[in-house]
């Protein structure tokens, strides 16, 4: 082998050995990053919700319980339907979320991993921190099915609900945005409205940033009727 082949091959190597290096480093850093979903569920809280109602259509009503973070779903006594221990629901409500005339299951949930077990290719390293998501299950032959979705929201749901505040006869998805913080408090900054098109919900409306406590109460709801009428 010539000298200066060598050298050409040294310098690749060392170009190779370089890259493998900082992947593997920047890949240490995510991980070191990330809040594990057990040290989350040392303050996670979640609303205690009971419900019952026929959700599926089969004039037998479902019972739904949010107890501890998990929603469980059950009929006549036997269960259809829990949400995995990966992941913690603090709020779930039942509307027509996606204005078609049936009702769906729309959950709040914190987990970690943006996405299932397939990632996008374009994604290369995946954020495990534990965030949150907006979820819709619905029924399909007499089973709960994931409807839609959402990857890691950039801004968290402290409150939502489903309402029509424009009159139009389908309801909205109102919610209260707030931001991560490493204390695990949903600090409520924005009032923002939300509506399904198709496939997803759009952002009709967000307030400016501002302070909003506690619950969507009747003041908040209100003031987003009264700016839906600027809206179209
Ligand atoms: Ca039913
Ligand atoms: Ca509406």
């Amino acid at each position: 082998m010539s000298k200066k082949r060598i050298i050409v091959l040294s310098a690749i190597l060392v170009v190779v050995a370089g890259v493998v290096t900082y992947r593997f480093w920047s890949g240490s850093n995510v991980k070191n990053k990330a809040i594990p979903f057990d040290i989350f569920l040392e303050h996670a809280v979640s609303d205690d919700q009971y419900i019952e109602e026929d959700v599926s259509g089969d004039h037998l009503p479902e019972t739904y319980i949010l107890s501890s973070g998990r929603l469980t779903v059950t009929q006549a006594g036997e269960e259809l339907w829990q949400t995995p221990s990966e992941w913690w629901v603090d709020h779930f409500e039942i509307a027509d979320t996606t204005s078609d005339g049936q009702m769906e299951i729309a959950l709040s949930v914190w987990k970690s991993r943006s996405y299932g077990t397939s990632k996008p290719f374009w994604v290369s390293e995946e954020d495990k921190s534990v965030k949150n998501h907006f979820f819709v299950f619905g029924f399909k032959d007499q089973k709960i099915q994931p409807i839609w979705q959402s990857s890691n929201l950039s801004r968290p749901n402290c409150e939502f609900n489903f309402k029509d505040v424009n009159g139009d006869g389908m309801d909205e998805l109102v919610v209260i945005e707030g931001e991560y913080s490493s204390d695990f408090i949903c600090s409520g900054k924005y009032l923002a409205v939300w509506s399904w098109q198709e496939w997803g919900f759009y952002n009709d409306w967000r307030s400016k940033a501002g302070e909003y406590e506690g619950e969507l109460s009747q003041e908040y709801l209100d003031q987003i009727i009264e700016v839906s009428k600027f809206w179209e």
